[in-house]
C-alpha cells in the first residue's frame, strides 16, 4: 500500500448522524450489507450473559479463590475471547464521565465535530469510516480516535477540548455575553475535559497491563513475558456512536472483525446492547453490566500465543428507536515490535503457526481495507499449518 492512499478518503464523507438526523426514511446504498451480513443472518437477540470475572479476587488472601480466578479468565480465554470484569479497580465515577462526556461531544452540532474530521494517515480524530477503498459498503457508526501511548504520539491538542489556559477565560465570557459561537464554545469545552481522558488512559492501561500478565501466567509464561513482548508502551482509543436507523434489519453499526492489537477494554452503554460476538456459526447479543468492562482477546494475542488463544470476531448492530456508545480502549504492541509466537509455546507438536511481523505491517492492512472478519490473520498462517488448523 502506497502511503499516498492513506493520505485522503477515497469519497466525500458524510457524518452517519447528518443522515440520522435528516429524517431519511430509508437509507442510502451504501450503508446496505449483502444478504449474508445482515443483523438477522444467524443472529441470537436473547441478551447472553458471557463468563464474569471478579478482577478482585485475584488478590484475595485465600489461594483457592486466586487460583479459581485464574482458571475462570484462563477458561474464558479459550472458550470466548470475551469476558466482563467486574470490580476490577478503575472507578466508576470516572467510567461515568467518560460516557457522559462522550455522549455529550457527539450530541455537538456536526459542524463543530467536523473540526475535528480525521484523515486515513493517522485515523486521529472524528471520522465515519475504516478503510480506503472506494465504494466500499459503510457502517452505520461516527467515531472519534485518539492515541495515547506512547506518549511521543500523544497529541492532546487533537482531543475535543480546549487548554486549560483558555478554559476559564472563554467560560467567564460565555456567562456574561450569551451569543452563538460562545455557546458553541462553551459546549465544546464542557463536552470532554482533557484531563479526565488522561486519566482514564492512565487507569486503562494499568488495566491492561494487569491482565496481560494474568494472561501470561495462564499460558506457562513468565508473568512479565507478553509485555515485555509488546514493548513501549502503546494504546488508543476510539469512542463509537451509532445514530437511530430507519432500517437496522439492513445494515451494521460496525462489520465483523476481530481486534488487530493485544487486548481491548470495552466500556459499553450499559442500557442499550448492540455488541455480538461470534460464537460457532452464531452471532450472540453480550449483556453489557453496569460499570464492568468487556475484554476481548486481539489478534496480537493470538499470534503470540501460537493461536492458543484466539482473537475472536465481533460485530454491532444499530437500532431505529435508540442510539448507542461505546469506548474502546485498545492495548497493543509498540509500532515496531517484532511480534511472533513465544518459543515456549512452540512444540514439535505445535510448530510455529504464525511468522514474525511489526505491528505496524499488521495494522496497515485494516487501516486500507476496513473491518473484515479475521481475514488478516487467518491468511498470515504458515503453509505447514494450514490443514492442521482449518480443524481447530
Ligand atoms: O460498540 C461496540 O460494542 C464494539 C466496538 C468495537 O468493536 C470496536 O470499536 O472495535
Amino acid at each position: 500500500m502506497s502511503t499516498k492512499t492513506l493520505q485522503t478518503w477515497p469519497e466525500p464523507v458524510i457524518s452517519v448522524q447528518t443522515l440520522s438526523e435528516s429524517g431519511v426514511n430509508t437509507i442510502p446504498n451504501r450503508y446496505i450489507k449483502p444478504m449474508h451480513d445482515r443483523p438477522d443472518a444467524l443472529a441470537d437477540d436473547t441478551l447472553t450473559a458471557i463468563p464474569v470475572v471478579n478482577l478482585s479476587h485475584i488478590f484475595s488472601d485465600d489461594s483457592s479463590v486466586r487460583g479459581d480466578t485464574m482458571r475462570m479468565i484462563d477458561k474464558a480465554c479459550r472458550e470466548w475471547g470475551f469476558f466482563q470484569v467486574v470490580d476490577h479497580g478503575v472507578s466508576h465515577e470516572l467510567m461515568g464521565r467518560m460516557l457522559g462526556s462522550w455522549r455529550e461531544f457527539f450530541k455537538l452540532p456536526v459542524e463543530v465535530k467536523q473540526v475535528h474530521a480525521n484523515s486515513p494517515a493517522t485515523y486521529e480524530g472524528y471520522g465515519s469510516r475504516v478503510g480506503v477503498e472506494k465504494e466500499a459498503v459503510l457502517d452505520w457508526c461516527d467515531y472519534f480516535y485518539l492515541h495515547f501511548y506512547p506518549r511521543s504520539v500523544r497529541d492532546p491538542s487533537k482531543w475535543p477540548s480546549l487548554p486549560a489556559s483558555c478554559r476559564w477565560v472563554i467560560k467567564s465570557a460565555v456567562s456574561i455575553i450569551s451569543i452563538q459561537p460562545l455557546e458553541l464554545a462553551e459546549k465544546l469545552i464542557d463536552a470532554l475535559d482533557r484531563e479526565v481522558l488522561a486519566e482514564y488512559g492512565e487507569a486503562l492501561a494499568d488495566l491492561s497491563g494487569r491482565l496481560m500478565t494474568i494472561f501470561s501466567s495462564n499460558l506457562g509464561l513468565t508473568q512479565g513475558y507478553l509485555l515485555e513482548a509488546f514493548g513501549e508502551r502503546s494504546a488508543c482509543l476510539r469512542a463509537n456512536f451509532y445514530p437511530k436507523c430507519p432500517q437496522p434489519n439492513l445494515t451494521l453499526g460496525l462489520s465483523p472483525h476481530s481486534d488487530p492489537g493485544g487486548l481491548t477494554l470495552l466500556l459499553a452503554d450499559p442500557t442499550v446492547a448492540g455488541l455480538q460476538i461470534r460464537k460457532g456459526n452464531n452471532w450472540v447479543t453480550v449483556r453489557p453490566l453496569p460499570n464492568a468492562f468487556i475484554v476481548n482477546l486481539g489478534d496480537q494475542i493470538q499470534l503470540l500465543s501460537n493461536g492458543i488463544y484466539r482473537s475472536v470476531e465481533h460485530r454491532t448492530t444499530v437500532h431505529s428507536e435508540h442510539e448507542r456508545i461505546s469506548i474502546a480502549f485498545f492495548y497493543n504492541p509498540e509500532g515496531d515490535a517484532l511480534v511472533q509466537p513465544a518459543n515456549e509455546l512452540v512444540t514439535d507438536q505445535r510448530p510455529a503457526r504464525y511468522p514474525a511481523m511489526t505491528f505496524n505491517e499488521y495494522r496497515s492492512f485494516i487501516r486500507c481495507k476496513g473491518l473484515r472478519g479475521k481475514s488478516q490473520v487467518e491468511s498470515l498462517k504458515l503453509p505447514n499449518q494450514l490443514r492442521s488448523t482449518s480443524l481447530t
